[in-house]
């Protein structure tokens, strides 16, 4: 009986951002846990690769290429996938990205991009799912925070500011949409080795950094991050909202 609380069959989760790094393997994840995906990018050639590489592990997989940085191209993504593949029972705002600058040196223009691309998306593509959740009364939206959103580090000021974003942003949408069923949560990832990470990966100086200040020693790999994704996404969750989970092998546990 328990295991069935983490079964998704019969449920079709929506994954921006899904064409690589932490998003895919959280859609690869779902899959394996029963559910049909629905990937997102910008990039048609990336996703359609992405969505061979998924399907030859006999996941059910859709495509939909859009800019989650604009909100009616959101709202037509999400109406287009609603009338053409099926209603989204669950939502992974995944799509982020990073830019490295002293905040004295930061580009205004990078700054407002990074926040229409971390922060705006999550409003975004959130209140398109939503609208068509609260008529259902039940839905499950993941946002994808970070270790920023507790710390900061030199150079990631902007980063730091909208993961921060995400996770009160979080907390409001599990308290206008709990009351009608839907479960609203955040997965905070430490570090992992991913697209986005690959220059501190290969910075030997921050690597060895990294792996003196997390307790377990090392970097994440991204199927790490699958089973909290499961769990949020599931029944399993059924009365946890406005909760930001920690993936981050204890950094934000000590000094
Ligand atoms: C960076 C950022 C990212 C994430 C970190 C924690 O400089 O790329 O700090 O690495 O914030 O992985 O999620």
């Amino acid at each position: 009986m328990s295991l069935s609380l983490f079964d998704l069959s019969g449920r079709r989760a929506l994954i921006t951002g899904s064409s690589q790094g932490i998003g895919f393997a959280l859609a690869k994840g779902l899959a394996g846990a029963g559910a049909s995906v629905v990937l997102n990018g910008r990039n048609e050639g990336k996703l359609a690769r992405a969505a061979g590489e998924l399907r030859a592990t006999g996941a059910v997989v859709g495509v939909s290429a859009f800019d989650v940085t604009e909100h009616g191209a959101a709202a037509s993504a999400v109406e287009r996938i609603e009338s053409d593949i099926g209603p989204i029972d669950i939502l992974v705002n995944n799509a982020g990205m990073q830019h490295r600058a002293s905040l004295e040196d930061f580009p205004a223009a990078d700054f407002e991009r990074l926040m229409l691309t971390n922060v705006n998306s999550v409003f975004n593509v959130g209140q398109a799912v939503a609208r068509r959740m609260l008529p259902r009364g039940k839905g499950k939206i993941i946002n994808i925070c970070s270790v920023m959103t507790m710390l900061a580090r030199p150079g990631v000021a902007p980063y730091t500011a909208s993961k921060g974003a995400v996770a009160n942003l979080t907390k409001g949408m599990a308290t206008d949409w709990a009351p009608h069923g839907l479960n609203v949560n955040g997965i905070a990832p430490g570090y992992f080795k991913t697209e986005l990470t690959d220059a501190l990966v290969k910075d030997a100086e921050f690597s060895g950094w990294l792996e003196k200040r997390t307790p377990a020693g090392r970097w994440g790999t991204v199927d790490e991050l699958v089973g909290a994704a499961i769990y949020l996404a599931s029944d399993a969750s059924s009365f946890v909202n406005g909760h930001v989970l920690y993936v981050d092998g204890g950094m934000t546990a000590c000094v």
